[in-house]
């Protein structure tokens, strides 16, 4: 029987001469492809022998190096199940996460080991791991002892290779759990639609705990075995300074929108480049338009989620368009309406998907995973689109209350419930304002109960406090009551043109 394993699939990729480089970091040290063979190795054998089994969880929250990169592999490679979580997020999430899926192992930065542990033994999690934000830390003290010798442990190719945690509408967040051949078709799709390259030389400025970053970014990398040069956050003088030694970027619009900012960063920079792409949040048409006035490349956007990785692409060889998240990928797409009906060519509906890349459903939530999916297969995806004359779609809002902040997803109803429970507020709304750096931006609007005074700083603190900061309100104003509907509902709309306003 072939091994499913996403990892052999990589391996199989790799360049024949293991001593070319895999990664390699702004100050100059490299990793060649031998180096992530033996740690991944030596990582797989220390999981192995930490009391995980092929199909427990691996939760992990570090910073962003090579080493948790191949800690990744090492998942794959031991039939483990990855589940990064976003650095940013605060023990009372990370508590949730824990709780909800059960790991056997979590790896976590030592800073925030002591709280962590805490939740750990709460959770039944067997082995606690450090790795720190230069790669050391227990997980590769101990690893060092192990082997670098390891059979890829044998996959079916819908066992599931990583869980991704998106938040959801009703504020509960749910695990969309992906599958060895998830992974596989939709990385395959993506190499061949943008043409990756043997020689190919990627600039990896995003972080890791996502799609974009992990799977997008470095699957393509994986099965071309490009070179990576591997920046540990996003920094436009960073990012213009390394340009030149790249052919592939790929960013969120607020990487973009910063470049453009850079005086520096031009035609020269980008010269030797053949590909930028765009995605997780809209890319303003200023932005596509000013990048190929100043560097002569037009950004290729494309769109996606973590429940199905990349869903539709502009074309590598033909006509990007502004505004445009392009064409179909490998995957089934259809426009329905509010009863599930197919629309008619250029009206608007929610975009529903069926193809390899679609996760296989929500970690333990059966009756969450039955409703978003139809019953010949479809996932409801929760996008409004529009599919132009051409056969391009666009992305034209949101069925689902979602605020995306620097390509991060916002659900208002996660922060609004917390509001509610501050000492002082009787309720509260939360929406989305167009923000000229991060595209949107979080406002919560507050309606004091008169118990306490509190005002916009003590709000701002008392989010901040439990949540990560992508989540905390860029603006709080107080009001004597939320706008409402005959319904009783909350007129979000009049919210969002009053924090415009
Ligand atoms: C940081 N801050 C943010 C923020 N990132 N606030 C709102 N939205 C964000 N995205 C906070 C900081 O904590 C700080 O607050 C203040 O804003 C300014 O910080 P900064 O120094 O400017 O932020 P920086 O560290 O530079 O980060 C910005 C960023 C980062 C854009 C580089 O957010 C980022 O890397 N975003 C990429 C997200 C991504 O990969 N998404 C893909 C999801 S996958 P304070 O109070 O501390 O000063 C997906 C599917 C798909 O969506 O299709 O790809
Ligand atoms: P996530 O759940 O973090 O994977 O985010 C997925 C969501 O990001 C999608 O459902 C879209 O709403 C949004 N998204 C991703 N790419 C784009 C894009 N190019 N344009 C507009 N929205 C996008």
């Amino acid at each position: 029987m072939n091994n499913n394993n996403l990892y052999s699939l990589f391996e199989h990729h790799f360049p024949t001469d293991k001593s070319a480089t895999a990664f390699e970091l702004p100050d100059g040290r490299t990793y060649s492809f031998q180096d992530v063979l033996d740690l991944s190795g030596r990582l797989a054998n220390l999981l192995g022998q930490s009391g995980a089994e092929p199909g427990d969880r691996v939760a992990v929250q570090v910073g962003k190096t090579v080493e948790a990169v191949i800690l990744y592999l090492a998942c794959l490679r031991s039939g483990l199940v990855y589940l990064p979580l976003n650095t940013a997020y605060k023990t009372a999430e990370v508590d949730y996460f824990l709780s909800d899926a059960e790991p056997a192992i979590l790896v976590c930065d030592p800073a925030s080991a002591k709280d962590l542990k805490i939740l750990a033994d709460k959770t039944g999690v067997k082995t606690v791991f450090t790795l720190d934000a230069e790669g050391q830390g227990s997980l590769i003290s101990q690893a060092a002892s192990h082997s670098i010798e390891y059979a890829t442990t044998q996959r079916a190719g819908d066992d599931l290779a990583a869980i991704l945690y998106t938040s959801g509408t009703t504020g509960r967040s749910k695990g969309a759990m992906l599958t060895h051949d998830n992974l596989a078709s939709n990385a395959q799709t993506l190499s061949k639609y943008w043409a990756f390259r043997a020689d190919d030389v990627l600039l990896h400025a995003l972080p890791i705990f996502h799609v974009h970053g992990l799977f997008v970014a470095l699957h393509c990398a994986f099965l071309n075995g490009n070179k990576v040069i591997f920046l540990s956050k996003f920094d436009a003088d960073q990012v213009t300074a390394k340009l030149p030694s790249a052919t592939v970027f790929m960013g969120v619009p607020t990487f973009y929108v910063r470049l453009l900012g850079n005086e520096t960063f031009g035609r020269d920079t980008c010269r030797n480049m053949r590909l930028f792409t765009a995605g997780s949040a809209p890319l303003l048409e200023d932005t596509f338009n000013e990048f190929t006035d100043r560097t002569g490349h037009t950004i290729l956007e494309r769109y996606g989620m973590s429940e199905a990785g990349m869903i539709t692409s502009n074309p590598y060889d033909g006509q990007r368009i502004a505004g445009s998240v392009g064409l179909p990928l490998d995957n089934d797409v259809r426009i329905v309406d509010d009863n599930g009906d197919v629309v008619a060519d250029g009206d608007i509906g929610i975009l529903e998907i069926k193809g390899p890349n679609v996760f296989k459903g929500y970690w333990q939530m059966p009756e969450k995973t039955a409703a978003e999916f139809r019953t010949d297969g479809y996932f409801i995806t929760g996008d409004m689109v529009r599919k132009d004359e051409n056969g391009y779609y666009r992305i034209v809002g949101r069925s689902k209350d979602l605020i995306i902040s620097g390509g991060y997803n916002v659900y208002p109803k996660e922060i609004e419930s917390y509001l509610d429970e501050m000492p002082g507020v009787l309720e509260s709304a939360v929406v989305g304002r167009p923000h000229p750096d991060f595209g949107e931006a979080v406002i919560a609007f507050i309606v004091k109960d008169g118990s306490i005074d509190i005002d916009e700083e003590s709000v701002t603190a008392f989010v901040k406090d439990k949540l990560a900061n992508f989540k905390v309100p860029k603006q709080v104003f107080i009001l004597n009551e939320l706008p409402r509907n005959t319904m009783g509902k909350v007129q979000k709309n009049e919210l969002r043109n009053m924090a415009a306003a």
